[in-house]
């Protein structure tokens, strides 16, 4: 399929080239391959685009970035030079390229702020955040944005009418010693992205969030994050079990109609013919939108994939095109 849309594709900032050895300690295979890949804006990206069928791409800051960062104002630094740097880079390329805003997550009225000015001074397409922000003295703890503090920011992402992708981080600190450090391997795609990412999103469906945000459109990427695999258990839990205990949110919505009217989930690093159908199946395919997640992921095993995996041509366009087309009202494209 040519004209592909892809929402989950990073970049990083140039300075942070010194840090060549993270890429050697993440990827064994092709290190400098990925680090180059990260660094390039435009002239990598658009031949893969061009090969494989991917008419427009959205940018978004890479982890680790701006979550990573526990003190307030050293994030709210980052976040906007991420935004003033990626946000002139697309002046003029806007047939190709968009762009999500990096936000410092310390503060809800700030963090606001800041995305209403990347929307209305670069016309970015929404924000993208890597889940919790870090935070404290010495970085042990962990800012949700699932608690009635973040209302003020969940309303002007309501106002702006633009989505917000909750994409995972790094586990850092506490979280870190207490979990991962004994068991190094599982970090990242192999579980704990999706394990937090799950727990995030839930949250902010059990605390409330989308009852008092209707309007709310939160992205969460590589088929699901496992939670369309476990949507049935989850269901029956919420419903039979916890809305019996107080669950409010489970009088408002079932957790499948927060799916249909509150979330939609992409293919990013998700390549599974027999997930896609799953989830095509538990959440439908209006819900759903490609992605790459390049540079940890290729143009080539996305789209590829994508191209060939069975779907008809109508489901194909949707979530291919049409539905992000939709969600973030391109015109242009
Ligand atoms: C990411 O998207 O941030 C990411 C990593 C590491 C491995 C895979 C991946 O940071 O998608």
């Amino acid at each position: 399929m040519r004209g592909k849309i892809a929402l989950e594709e990073a970049f990083s900032l140039s300075r942070f080239r010194e840090f060549e050895e993270w890429w050697a300690s993440m990827f064994a295979v092709d290190a400098k391959k990925h680090c180059d890949e990260m660094f390039d804006l435009f002239e990598k990206r658009l031949a893969y685009m061009d090969k494989y069928g991917v008419g427009y791409q959205i940018f978004s800051y890479t982890a680790p970035g701006v979550q990573d960062l526990w003190k307030p104002d050293e994030a709210a630094a980052m976040a906007k030079e991420v935004n003033d740097f990626i946000g002139k880079q697309i002046q003029g390329r806007e047939d190709r390229f968009g762009s999500f805003a990096a936000l410092s997550m310390h503060n809800p009225a700030e963090a606001a702020a800041e995305l209403e000015r990347c929307v209305k001074q670069y016309g970015f397409l929404g924000a993208l955040v890597n889940d919790t922000q870090r935070s404290s003295e010495d970085g042990n703890q962990r800012i949700f944005y699932d608690q009635p503090e973040w209302d003020v920011f969940w309303s002007k992402c309501e106002e702006l009418n633009v989505p917000f992708y909750l994409h995972p981080r790094h586990p850092t600190g506490a979280q870190y010693e207490q979990v991962y450090k004994d068991r190094k391997y599982t970090i990242g795609p192999p579980v704990s992205f999706a394990n937090d990412v799950s727990v995030h999103i839930l949250g902010m469906v059990t605390n409330g969030v989308f009852d008092r945000h209707p309007k709310l459109q939160v992205i969460i990427g590589h088929l699901g994050e496992h939670i369309v695999a476990d949507l049935w258990r989850i269901n029956h839990w919420l419903e039979d079990v916890k809305k019996p205990l107080g669950l409010k949110s489970q009088e408002v919505k079932t957790i499948r109609q927060y799916f249909r009217d509150n979330i939609w989930i992409t293919t990013s690093g998700n390549f599974s013919g027999p997930l896609l159908e799953l989830c095509m199946r538990e959440v439908g395919a209006d819900r759903i939108l490609f992605s790459v997640d390049y540079p940890f992921e290729s143009f080539e095993d996305a789209c590829n994939w994508f191209d060939q995996t069975e779907l008809n041509l109508i489901d194909r366009a949707k979530i291919g095109r049409d539905n992000a087309k939709r969600l973030f009202g391109l015109k242009t494209f």
